[in-house]
């Protein structure tokens, strides 16, 4: 199929168009948060491209942008395609709306074909996965999972307004985000392109493959208290330093993932101390810790050894402790019959046999898998990077990732109903 423009190539040139103002928060770098201006911006503008591509578009009670390519006859079941549209601080343009913007082309192949399927096909863009406005993540997508949880609400950002607050300064009723929760009957089944953030794919020489499971994650926020002091005239003996303490703990998430398995990763992303003054000895310190794991058993097994090593350090230093944990996402198998689909077009696209291989990071398809069928098509990144402003996606692999999911389009006999 010959659509006319070169598709791949412009998904990766419109992801580029939204690194900067109006769609990024900041000039120097990307950043897209969630229900803020850039992503209102970001928003307008797919909605534009879907319409191109032949499709109807909504916003739903989540800020989910959903654009609808209608099937052979009206109101079929969807396939739906997607990633999300928020980033972290000084992120990568293609994480998240790559998947976007790949599905948006190869929809505009089949309108511009003017071909339409058994099947309805969506494609999602949502507004929240990073977390990176609010501490808990992927408050979109399990919006429509049904799986929403309405505390998240009350979270607050860097400047103290709600998600709530965010909500409604957006349009969008705070009361409502329930109401953007799909039926199972809705969707045969949600296929998320992305980046794969890792080098397994450089390392193998292949543009593409196919996402085996989720890692399971834990996210943790660690507070340690003590007693700030003069920084001079305090003796070493007499100190209760929470960030001496926590430093400790910081070498012993390292040392203790480091000589784990089953893809054991441990971060210490965030840390922050009070009073934050050169000549004072800190009285309180906090960091983030992030932990994954192939099984949510090896995630599990060392998110308690490491709380325990923090217990015994508090102790020994005579300073408190305070875990708070903020979200908990279970190790997420792709859905084995899509994956199979998925593979299949990958070897009829490309020579040779497709890579399976896992995601150790979080992705939305991991909540959508408690709606529907779930998988995931990873496009090689450069180096692996991801979260980073040199993140880069090659125009020939993304045209290649657009060309899978054609085929995988092309050749769909799976259920045109759940
Ligand atoms: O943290 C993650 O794994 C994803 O990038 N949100
Ligand atoms: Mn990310
Ligand atoms: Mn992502």
């Amino acid at each position: 199929m010959t659509p006319g423009f070169d598709m791949g190539a412009r998904a990766v040139l419109r992801c580029d168009l939204m690194r900067r103002p109006p769609f990024s928060e900041t000039a120097d770098g990307l950043c897209r948060r969630f229900l803020t201006p850039a992503h209102k911006a970001a928003l307008d503008q797919l909605s534009v491209w879907m319409g191109e591509a032949g499709m109807s578009v909504r916003i739903d009670a989540a800020g989910n942008l959903v654009g609808r390519y209608e099937a052979t006859t009206p109101e079929r079941p969807a396939l739906m395609f997607g990633s999300h549209i928020d980033s972290v601080r000084n992120g990568g343009a293609y994480d998240g709306a790559l998947g976007v913007t790949l599905a948006i082309d190869c929809v505009e192949a089949l309108h511009r074909a003017r071909r339409r399927l058994d099947v309805a096909i969506e494609i999602v863009a949502f507004g929240d996965e990073e977390g990176s406005r609010f501490a808990a993540s992927m408050g979109c997508s399990r919006a429509m999972a049904g799986s929403f949880d309405p505390a998240m609400l009350a979270l607050t950002d860097i400047d103290g307004v709600t998600m709530a607050e965010a909500f409604s300064n957006f349009g969008l009723a705070p009361d409502k985000v329930g109401e953007a929760a799909r039926a199972c009957a809705d969707l045969i089944g949600f296929i998320e392109p992305h980046i794969e953030q890792g080098p397994a794919l450089e390392e193998a020489g292949l543009a593409v493959g196919v996402v085996t499971a989720i890692a399971a994650q834990r996210r943790i926020r660690v507070r340690w208290a003590g007693r700030a002091g003069h920084a001079g005239t305090t003796p070493m003996r007499l100190r209760r330093d929470p960030l001496a303490a926590a430093a400790e703990a910081m070498s012993a998430v390292e040392a203790h993932c480091r000589a784990g398995s089953h893809g054991l990763v441990g971060t210490v992303g965030q840390i922050s101390v009070q009073p934050g003054a050169f000549n004072v000895i800190p009285g309180a310190a906090t960091f983030s810790l992030d932990v994954r794991a192939e099984t949510d058993a090896v995630c599990d097994a060392a998110v308690t050894a490491l709380l325990d090593r923090f217990g015994e350090i508090a102790e020994a230093r005579d300073i408190g402790l305070e875990i708070e944990r903020v979200q908990s996402l279970a190790a997420s198998p792709s859905d084995a019959a899509l994956s199979a689909a998925l593979r299949r077009a990958v070897e009829a696209t490309v020579a040779g046999p497709c890579l399976s291989l896992p995601s150790g990071a979080g992705h939305d398809a991991m909540v959508m898998a408690g709606l529907c069928p779930a998988a995931m098509l990873f496009i090689r990144c450069r180096d692996g990077l991801s979260h980073h402003p040199d993140e880069h996606v090659t125009h020939e692999d993304a045209a290649v990732a657009a060309r899978v999911l054609l085929a995988f389009l092309d050749a769909y006999e799976g259920p045109v109903a759940p």
